[in-house]
């Protein structure tokens, strides 16, 4: 049986889950009509008032939200307190447009730190651990995030941000960091600097929890065998929070959305319809108790599968499948569309590491595709027929998975750039061209 941090909301009834979501969604949608302007404009345009919600059978009346609306009302156009109650923002990335600032209350901090403590307990943390953040701090919800999570379970917390490898690795051993918080491709980067050590004995890891990018099933594998530990997801985004709206617990069948917070909706991205349990869409959030910066019916991008049955850990909580690539992440080439996880996947299975560049590109009129991807060590060599024939047989594997030709290039081990945080792998040079 599961480790639980709030046993009583973790394992509740969905009745019990129904009525708290009903309950906190009639709430939020009065609170956002009396204090928000942008809010109430939107439902009046739609003639819509608050006493049209009286449960979550009405959510679907609600308008969707997009990072558009959030852009344009930068920045304190959605803010529902006074900006006095206010405590904290974070922000997304933004490589493009304006950035998006999320706001907090010292109750919204509380209430993230609960969904993160959840995630660290259903990792297998316990007050006894010593959870080693990488994760960056500052603007990034990631380090603030696993770290006051970790401050609540009641763990040794080791703020170590993102970067400086080899101080990392030391205090991994000297310390005894027993669980991991940092993106995949971080993992993966410590992994193979602590091989080459030769540090892997020193190691008193156990667990990571790895999330804010997309990494696949071949990936964990590979992350679990090269720092023996056990890889947990972890999901979020900034807007809502950020990590720990959903987290995996030891079965690894899924992440566990914190439906006392949030509620969730899968939905086909062109109609809006609200599709069932085991269909394809866009994932869509509505939270239900925050203060400073509630939204209704977010519209993630993220394409994911919801999944109601209860899990073998005990938790009733819906889970979501790992995002199966963002509606913005999927690349079309020469007219298919192509994910990069199935490339990684492809890459992975024919043994070569995770480091990789996909680089598209537009040569007269037309598009191609380029992977470019690391030799480790072993593979390594000068024979010009050896390499010749690696290529073939990857640009063959990558026919099957994409359906189209991928130019490969093999590069020498180490000489793709590493990620301390959210690795860039695709370089759509097409964009350049635009206007
Ligand atoms: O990445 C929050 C986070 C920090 C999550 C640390 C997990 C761990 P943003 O920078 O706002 O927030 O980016 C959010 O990242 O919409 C997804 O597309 C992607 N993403 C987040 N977690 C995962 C995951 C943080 N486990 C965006 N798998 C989201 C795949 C993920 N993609």
């Amino acid at each position: 049986m599961g480790n639980y941090f709030q046993p009583e909301i973790e394992t509740a009834s969905r009745e019990k889950l129904t009525e708290i979501q009903n309950k906190g969604l009639v709430e939020t949608v009065k609170r956002v009509y009396e204090n928000v302007p942008y809010y109430k404009k939107k439902m009046d345009d739609l003639g819509l008032k608050p006493d049209d919600i009286q449960s979550i059978d009405d959510l679907h009346k609600l308008p969707f939200l997009t990072k558009d609306d959030l852009r344009e009302a930068y920045p304190y156009g959605l803010l529902a307190e006074p900006l006095e109650n206010c405590v904290r923002i974070q922000s997304t990335s933004g490589t493009t447009g304006r950035r998006v600032v999320a706001f907090y209350t010292q109750h919204d901090l509380d209430l993230w730190s609960d969904c993160t403590a959840r995630a660290i307990v259903a990792a297998g943390g316990t007050k006894e651990d010593v959870v080693h953040v990488s994760y960056g701090y500052g603007l990034f919800t990631g380090g603030p995030g696993l770290n006051d999570g970790s401050h609540k379970v009641g763990c040794l917390t080791l703020p170590m941000s993102s970067g400086n490898t080899d101080r990392q690795i030391q205090f991994m051993t000297d310390l005894g960091s027993t669980i991991l918080c940092c993106t995949p491709s971080y993992a993966a980067y410590l992994g193979e600097s602590i091989t080459e050590k030769g540090l892997k004995d020193k190691l008193k890891l156990k667990a990571g929890i790895f999330g804010a990018e997309a990494w696949t099933e071949e990936m964990r594998h590979d992350i679990e065998q090269t720092l023996g530990i056990k890889a947990f997801d972890i999901y979020g985004l900034t807007e809502i929070s950020g990590p720990g709206v959903s987290f995996e617990c030891e079965e690894q069948a899924g992440m566990h959305i914190n439906e006392d917070h949030f509620i969730a909706e899968v939905i086909n991205p062109d109609t809006g319809e609200v599709l069932g349990d085991g269909e394809k869409g866009e994932l869509v959030f509505t939270s239900i108790d925050k203060e400073a910066f509630p939204l209704l019916r977010y519209r993630t991008k993220d394409i994911c599968i919801l999944n109601h049955t209860k899990c073998s850990c005990g938790r009733t909580h819906v889970r979501m499948t790992k995002p199966l690539g963002r509606s913005d992440d999927m690349l079309i080439v020469k007219g298919v569309n192509v994910f990069p996880s199935q490339i990684e996947t492809v890459l992975l299975n024919d043994g070569y590491p995770a480091n990789y560049q996909i680089v598209v590109d537009r040569v007269n009129n037309g598009d191609t595709i380029e992977v470019k991807v690391e030799m480790t060590p072993e593979m390594f060599t000068d024979e010009l027929s050896v390499m010749t024939q690696r290529e073939k047989a990857l640009v063959a594997d990558l026919k099957a998975m994409l359906g189209i030709y991928a130019k490969v290039t093999l590069v020498a081990p180490k000489s793709i750039t590493r990620s301390e945080g959210k690795a860039q792998r695709v370089i759509d040079k097409r964009n350049l061209y635009q206007g």
